[in-house]
This record gives C-alpha cells, structure tokens and sequence, in this order.
C-alpha cells in the first residue's frame, strides 16, 4: 500500500500540495466570473473587470441585492462550464483517486463550484456556509466513496477553508438533521477536534466520504471560490450489491420559466 493511501485510510484525507497547474484553475475561475460578469452588465449597468478582485466582487454582492432570482441562475450556470468538467475527468484526478484506493472510479455527481460570502446570503441566513457533515450522507454511493476539494483562491482561516476531524471517517454514518446540504451532524462535536486547513493555489484536499468536515468561518470581505468533486468506486462489493444507488436527482422545471417565450419570429432570427 503506498503511504499516500496508508495517509487517507488512517486520517480520512490527503492535502496534496501543489497538485494542479495554476492555469487550468485560473481558467476555471476565469470562466466564472465572465459568465458573473455577463449578468452584472446586464442587472447593474456595470462592465466590471474581473481581475479587480474587490471592485469585482462588490459588484457580486450589488447583483445578488438587485436581482436574486438571476443570481440564483447564475450560479448554478458557472457550475456548467467545461474548464470545470475538464477538470473532473482529467488523468492526473483519476490518478490521484486510484492512489487513495479507488480502483475504478466513476463520477458520484456533477462537479460543483461555490462562492462563499456571508454578504451572498438572504437575511443572516447561514447557507453560504455547511456545518459539520459527511458527503456520504448525500451521495450514498461506494463505502470509499471520494472527494476533492480545493478553493480557486489562497485560503486559510480567515477566508474559511475547510476544517476537517482526521480519523472521523471511521466513526461510522452519524445522524444528521438533514440528508441535504443544509442541516448537519446532530451530536455535539467538540471544536477542538476539527483541523483547519490552509491552502495556496494548486492544493487540493482529497478525502472519504464520511469525513466530518465544515465550512470554515470566512470573516473576510472576499468570496471564497472553491470546487468540489465527488467520485464512487464501480469495485466496491457494497455498491455493487446495491444496485449502484444514485441519490442525486437532476430533474427539470415543470413550469416554463420565462413565460410565453419564444415568439415564431424570434425562432425564425436564430434560424435564418
Ligand atoms: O466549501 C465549503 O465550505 C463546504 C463544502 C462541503 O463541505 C461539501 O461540499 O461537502
């Protein structure tokens, strides 16, 4: 067994340092923040530069206000983009998935990205922020079931990376007030427990599944961007004999969302 996969079974995670080509993140992040950008424009009137990090993201914070609904769309449509996708299903993950045991693995849901701020978040709600869960819970797939984490921006403490209890993977399912994100772990976790993680750009956090972990704190101005990747073991005995359970359901609108659209004219403009 290679020390990387000794590491992962005895604590429940890997930080592996300088993993990833800084580019192919910056592309990432890139990608979202133009598509943010695009909407900006459109909702506030501002052409904002996106390498502006403050006057950017004030910008952010100005859209969520003005218009909630295509703040909403918004974010779930950078969750789309193919430099995220890309990533996903890039060689050096797949390698790094098998090193920590996974002997064929196979996407556990959708790559996902989130921005957190507490000034993206209605009403002193807490949802920019996940406490103390295991991923498990929600995808319900292979016993060694994965996932990587790492934020698109440096981050410590102060920006709340995520806190992690090393060994917690062992503890077994623990109840949780939800099977959804929101909600978590019902027992009284004590806050000396949880390990704070710190990366630079390039880091990554490989972990099981069944981690306790926690957003952290982000007591800063900025957003927090990070991206997360799930991953199950088509080998694993468990999955298998389950039937490969999918618990992520993507399903469609049932109303149209933009009512009476599209006119024949307009159908007949793209198509002439
Ligand atoms: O990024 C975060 O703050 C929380 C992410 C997380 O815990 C998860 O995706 O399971």
């Amino acid at each position: 067994m290679s020390t990387l996969q000794e590491q992962f079974n005895n604590d429940g995670y890997v930080l592996l340092r300088n993993f990833l080509d800084k580019d192919i993140i910056n592309t990432i992040y890139t990608d979202a923040r133009k598509i943010f950008a695009a909407q900006i424009k459109r909702v506030t009137g501002k052409s904002v530069d996106i390498d502006d990090r403050d006057a950017f993201e004030n910008a952010m914070f100005e859209f969520f206000e003005k218009d909630f609904n295509a703040f909403v769309n918004t974010g779930k449509t950078v969750q789309h983009t193919f430099s995220l996708h890309r990533l996903g299903v890039d060689p050096i993950i797949e390698n790094v998935l098998k090193q920590v045991g996974l002997s064929n693995p196979i996407i556990g849901a959708r790559a996902a990205m989130q921005f957190n701020s507490r000034f993206l978040s209605k009403d002193g709600s807490k949802h920019w922020k996940l406490d103390a869960h295991q991923d498990w819970r929600t995808g319900q797939g292979s016993l060694d079931s994965t996932v990587i984490w790492f934020p698109m921006v440096d981050a410590g403490a102060d920006i709340g990376a995520l806190q992690v209890i090393p060994g917690s993977h062992k503890t077994g399912l623990r109840e949780s007030s939800t099977s959804g994100y929101q909600g978590g772990i019902t027992a009284e976790l004590k806050d000396e427990d949880f390990v704070q993680t710190e990366f630079q750009v390039g880091d990554i956090l490989v972990f099981s599944a069944f981690l306790i972990h926690q957003s952290g704190n982000n007591i800063t101005n900025n957003i927090r961007w990070s991206v997360q990747l799930r991953y199950n073991n088509l080998d694993e005995p468990t999955f298998i004999d389950r039937g490969y359970p999918m618990a992520y359901i993507y399903k469609p609108e049932t109303e149209l969302v933009t009512p009476d659209f599209p006119s024949v004219e307009q159908l007949k403009g793209v198509f002439s």
